[in-house]
């Protein structure tokens, strides 16, 4: 079908956000951990901050530069694999001048056979780290380096990809598709010989409270956030909102709809029709009622997002193209 301007015109032009509460999310864990990182950073030569490439430009904790002072360092910009790489280039002019980024790597990291990790990262950090001051380690042998960034962005992936190119092992430190896997600041894991490079994975640490909602949503759309705090059916219905208000058409295919929507409940039925996700439920009069299972259908239409299968895209796309910022 075509989708003209009329029949999106009566489409939301804003979202409206839930409570903030959602996203005022610390535990223990993170706590524990940015204060053992701290104390880890004596013997830190370099560190690496691993962001999602799907928001480059926005929800970088800025807890890393207050608390931990951090160094100048390497930021990757992981998960290249979906986002919308068309912008690449002004991402990495923006965040070279106006966030004080000195070197930008994008990887993917779920996919060693891409070879980014080996022929952009290990380059690009050996040169770094050759010309780096060494912060009171002169004259030792080996290069410490420390990996951070928010949950779920990918950071033990990039340790078992840099270890497994090195030494051809497996899985060092552990993986998993949710927020909060790794938890606690780990022990050095060797990743490269020559030069000598040992690096530290540590449990991703989320800012104590994200101001704009705007960006607290782009954090939980890319699963850096606890999904069932946020709620699965608010995180679709951002999604629905950011892909119709920038055009992306993708999903009404992807799900066998006839035409675009802007209803959340709407399309979350035809989704939950589709994968036959509906509860059986007694009314009060007795009889058997079937109703769509909402949660399911959401994590279905979550996961088909995160898979790239929606499409890629940067949601900071809107920044970039900006004039200020
Ligand atoms: N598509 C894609 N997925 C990736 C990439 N790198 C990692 N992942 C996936 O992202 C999820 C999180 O990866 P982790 O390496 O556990 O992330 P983390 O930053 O260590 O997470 P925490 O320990 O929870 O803070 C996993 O499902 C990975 O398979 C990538 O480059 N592309
Ligand atoms: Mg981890």
């Amino acid at each position: 079908m075509k989708i003209t301007a009329s029949f999106l015109q009566h489409f939301r032009k804003e979202f409206i956000f839930p409570s903030k509460d959602v996203t005022h999310f610390f535990p223990q864990h993170m706590a524990k951990g940015l204060n053992k990182m701290q104390r880890t950073l004596a013997t830190v030569d370099y560190v690496i901050e691993v962001h999602d490439a799907r928001i480059p430009l926005s929800g970088r904790n800025r807890q890393f530069k207050e608390t931990l002072a951090v160094r100048p360092h390497l930021l990757i910009l992981n998960k290249m694999d979906l986002t919308d790489l068309k912008y690449k280039r002004n991402v990495i002019q923006r965040l070279k001048a106006n966030q004080g980024v000195q070197e930008v790597v994008y990887t993917n990291c779920k996919q060693e056979k891409s070879g980014t990790v080996k022929t952009l990262l290990i380059p690009k950090l050996t040169e770094v780290l050759m010309g780096t001051a060494r912060f009171h380690r002169e004259g030792l042998d080996h290069y410490n380096i420390l990996i951070i960034g928010l949950p779920n962005v990918g950071k033990s992936s990039l340790i078992n990809a840099m270890r497994h190119l090195h030494s051809g092992k497996g899985k060092a430190t552990p993986v998993g598709p949710h927020a909060g896997v790794t938890r606690s600041v780990l022990e050095k894991i060797k990743v490269s010989h020559s030069p000598l490079i040992y690096v530290y994975d540590t449990p991703g640490i989320m800012m104590p409270n994200i101001e704009d909602m705007d960006v607290g949503m782009k954090l939980a759309l890319c699963g850096t956030l606890t999904d069932h705090l946020v709620g699965y059916d608010m995180i679709v219905d951002y999604l629905l909102f950011w892909l119709n208000s920038h055009g992306y058409f993708k999903y009404v295919k992807y799900f066998n709809l006839s035409q675009p929507t802007d209803d959340i409940f709407q399309f979350l039925s035809n989704v939950a029709k589709l994968y036959n996700v509906v509860e059986k439920r007694k009314s009060p009069s007795g009889e058997y009622v079937y109703k769509p299972n909402f949660d399911l259908a959401a994590k279905y239409v979550l996961r088909a997002f995160r898979e790239g299968q929606l499409g890629c895209y940067n949601l900071d796309e809107d920044i970039v193209q900006s004039v200020t910022n």
